[in-house]
């Protein structure tokens, strides 16, 4: 099946009716039942998805979001706003922090660690699609958005680069990409992992527990959880203490992106010389820094164990970094593309779809229907498509827009990630993220 005019109209409507009924009222769940609260990147994608509805309500979607930032700058990646009643494992009383988001305002509950900043680049799209007649009272909102993205920014810039390398520092796989192989080595070490009596409600909710991390990954999650706990979630003991400190090349180039976003908009911001100066600084430490991750012969760019002292070399969705940053280098982005389009990735014979897993066939540690262990996620290839679309690219990037809108029209109900060989939607049905960056594909076809 294609996308022609009449699929498109009705598929936009669906799309449409995803958010719509995941909508909590200002916010939106990331999924009806399996993530019932507020998720951090997933808010953002779906701020994008707003955009072409309502730009009014695309902005309550970051300015709830925002409402829980911490004091340090970070946003935490749950929001527990769908309340003590909606049932979430593991839930507000295993990280215990909350926020007060006004004087005098109630407290929210909130996970202590973050995920990948793609609300600048959120925020750059509402502004684009504001109708002029909108633009007084939405240039009013992004102002007093604009400020909280760049302490945001700030607190990745410093906090999470304590060595000034121009690459975040994650500290837990919830951190984005949960049980990618990425992560595996850096688990292994951590030996004894005893995080207490718990019940996972994950795999009984989605009921097929293949598809989902091990007990053996949980039990690693909800330590570190504990030890992230024990440390106060301050990031100097965090970098004394924990086990678990990698160098992610891919949450480092969204920042690279965001960062570029937020100077787009520093104008209609208003943006004072002093952060303008800030934003360029990070994003150019930040290009360095993938730069110098970056083995031209392979084509990769490998994350880095801090703890550990090694590179993670390994064959997924990350090894773009480069591209994902929008890097202007032409001999990076040459290398970058061959490798999209070898047989490691793209040009296996064997895929439905020539789209980005998230990790490569080519590796031993595959696994076609396992979350992050090789099936296709639609954000991953929104940000691949937006990348090749900034730099100009574009027969590939409408190309991936048309492969990508095919696979998600083709079987299933807005897949949160699909079987790369099959194109058999996995995981939780009417996801929001796939909602949204499906409207946004849909918009960029006119
Ligand atoms: C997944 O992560 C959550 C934990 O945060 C889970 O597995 O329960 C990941 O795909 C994450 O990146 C995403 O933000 C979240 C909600 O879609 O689900």
């Amino acid at each position: 099946m294609s996308v022609t005019d009449d699929t498109s109209a009705l598929l936009r409507d669906r799309a449409a009716a995803v958010l719509r009924d995941n909508d909590a009222g200002g916010w939106t769940k990331a999924s009806p039942h399996l993530y019932p609260h507020q998720w951090s990147w997933d808010s953002a994608f779906i701020a994008i998805g707003w955009a072409h509805l309502d730009v009014r309500r695309a902005l309550s979607e970051l300015e709830q979001l925002l409402a829980a930032q911490w004091p340090s700058g970070m946003v935490p990646h749950i929001v527990f706003r769908g309340g003590p009643g909606v049932p979430y494992f593991p839930g507000p009383e295993w990280w215990n922090c909350s926020v007060t988001p006004a004087p005098g305002a109630a407290p929210l509950r909130t996970t202590g660690i973050c995920q990948p900043p793609v609300h600048a680049l959120a925020l750059r799209r509402i502004w684009q699609l504001t109708p002029a007649g909108q633009q007084p009272e939405v240039r009013a909102r992004l102002r007093a958005l604009y400020p909280k993205l760049v302490n945001w920014h700030r607190y990745l810039a410093t906090g999470r680069d304590p060595e000034g390398s121009g690459l975040v520092t994650t500290y837990h796989p919830w951190e984005g990409t949960d049980n990618s192989p990425r992560w595996d080595r850096a688990l292994a070490r951590i030996e004894v992992a005893g995080p207490g009596p718990y019940t996972r409600l994950d795999a009984d909710q989605l009921g097929d527990p293949s598809q989902r991390p091990t007990d053996w990954d949980y039990d690693r999650y909800l330590w570190l959880v504990g030890e992230l706990r024990d440390c106060g979630y301050d990031d100097a003991e965090i970098y004394r203490r924990s086990p678990f400190l990698i160098k992610d090349v891919f949450f480092s180039s969204v920042l690279v992106a965001a960062n570029a976003a937020l100077l787009d908009l520093a104008d209609v911001a208003g943006a004072d010389a002093d952060d303008r100066a800030d934003l360029l600084r990070w994003l150019e430490r930040g290009r360095d820094g993938l730069t110098a991750r970056f083995d031209p012969p392979s084509g990769l760019c490998t994350d880095f164990d801090v703890r550990a002292g090694e590179e993670i070399r390994l064959r997924t969705f990350a090894s773009f970094a480069p591209l994902f940053a929008r890097t202007p280098d032409a001999g990076q982005q040459d290398a970058q593309l061959r490798l999209l389009d070898s047989a490691d990735f793209c040009g296996d014979p064997q895929l439905r779809w020539p789209l980005l897993l998230s990790t490569s066939p080519a590796e031993p540690v595959f696994e076609p229907r396992t979350y992050w262990r090789g099936p296709v996620w639609p954000i991953i290839n929104w940000l691949l498509w937006q990348s090749l679309s900034e730099l100009g690219y574009r027969d590939r990037s409408a190309g991936l827009c048309r492969d990508a809108l095919d696979q998600i029209t083709a079987k299933g109900d807005f897949a949160e990630y699909f079987e790369p060989m099959t194109g058999e939607p996995l995981g939780s049905p009417r996801q929001s993220w796939t909602a949204a960056v499906t409207l946004d594909w849909l918009g960029s076809l006119g």
